[in-house]
């Protein structure tokens, strides 16, 4: 029987951001104490995660001091190699203060498109000091509910402009490797945010100076909060080399922004985006963007770390079941008998006799490939 203890090797990350949070809604106060984001890392660390994601203001507060900041990165970068940690992105909180209440790269006010990009400069800048190689753009004020008062054609140009400054930004510094992404979200806390799905950010991507240095951060709990198939989603941002990262977490559909922990809703979705980041190899950091439910104390949330990693263990082992499983296998060889053959050129296409009715009749197994997996998932099998 597999222990599923975190090693560093797994590549878990959290935000500091969902340890720090204190469980406050809406609707009410505060459940749980603050926490030091030091604090975070270490704790985080000795739980076998590898990995942390940022805001650079989670760490260093804006109103720090130079010398303040440089004792801030310092304890960091310390704090990570005691516990063999990395940073794997450093964004900018661009959503908190009140100026940003009415978008930050796409605020009408020049001079808070011009604060939003110094923020963005710096978390570049505290990025690289902590090892960082991303800046995960989620533009969460970027957005509108009253589309009288803000052109939609404005603010996609402005969102243009804000990624290629930030990129002659990054070339001019001469930060090899350093890399941006967008982190599509359909709303919360606008009522539309702009580039609400990969499908939106990707046609962004490839208007920029430089498309090629700009990948996607995908969510689960986004994805489901458009009502998507978070599979599709991720899958198609691998396929053209755009998963800078991926946030795992759960989510029920269409509401409001639940981040739940890893698992938490809807298994089987949950196995089908390990089963591709496992089967494609893809690199990245398994990065939990969720938090602990808001009735949860502070000693509950290292259950809910503990809790979402060891969930993503389980289900990379049923991965490996499925991939194993004799019945499940023999059903998947005969369903894609074919699916590597060539297109005939059209001339030889054309004088082709197919017979339709012949073709209807391959039998495609999908009832039983769909309880095969819901019984490798419900551990009867
Ligand atoms: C909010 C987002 C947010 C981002 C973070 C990235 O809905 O998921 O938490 O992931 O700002 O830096
Ligand atoms: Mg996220």
């Amino acid at each position: 029987m597999a222990s599923y203890q975190p090693q560093k090797s797994d590549k878990f990350a959290f935000g500091l951001w969902t340890i720090m949070n204190t469980g406050r809604d809406p609707f009410g106060e505060a459940t749980r104490e603050r926490i030091d984001p030091l604090d975070v890392i270490t704790e985080l660390g000795k739980r076998g995660v590898w990995g942390i994601e940022m805001h650079a203001e989670d760490l260093i507060p804006p109103t720090a001091t130079a010398a303040e900041r440089d004792r801030l990165i310092k304890e960091a970068n310390k704090r990570m190699a005691d516990q063999g940690m990395a940073c794997v992105n450093c964004g900018a909180n661009v959503f908190a203060h009140p100026v940003y209440k009415d978008g930050a790269l796409t605020s009408h006010d020049p001079k808070v498109r011009q604060l939003a990009l110094q923020r963005y400069l710096n978390s570049i800048d505290v990025g690289v000091a902590l090892g960082s190689k991303l800046c995960d753009l989620w533009w969460g004020r970027d957005g509108a509910e009253v589309d009288a008062a803000k052109e939609p054609l404005e603010a996609i140009k402005w969102l243009r402009e804000g990624l290629n400054y930030l990129q002659s930004y990054i070339d001019k510094q001469g930060y090899t490797g350093y890399r941006l992404a967008i982190e599509p979200k359909p709303n919360e806390p606008r009522g539309d945010i702009y580039m609400p799905t990969v499908g939106h950010a990707l046609g962004l991507i490839a208007t920029l100076n430089k498309p090629e240095n700009c990948g996607l951060v995908v969510e689960i709990a986004h994805s489901r909060m458009a009502g998507l198939n978070t599979y599709h989603d991720v899958a198609q941002a691998i396929e053209v080399g755009k998963l800078f990262g991926c946030h795992f977490n759960a989510q029920k559909p269409l509401r409001y922004d639940q981040d739940q922990r890893f698992g938490s809703e809807d298994l089987k979705e949950s196995f089908f985006v390990v089963k591709l980041v496992e089967d494609t190899g893809w690199q990245g950091a398994r990065s939990f963007d969720a938090h602990a439910f808001r009735s949860s104390d502070r000693e509950e949330v290292w259950d809910f770390v503990s809790g979402c990693m060891r969930t993503y263990l389980i289900l990379k082992e049923k991965v490996q079941k499925f991939n194993k499983d004799p019945e499940i296998q023999a059903i998947l060889k005969e369903l894609r008998s074919g699916a590597g053959e060539p297109l005939p050129p059209h001339d030889q296409l054309k004088k082709i006799a197919f017979d339709a009715d012949q073709l209807a009749r391959r039998r495609l197994h999908h009832e039983r490939l769909d309880q095969l997996t819901q019984e490798l998932l419900l551990g009867v099998r």
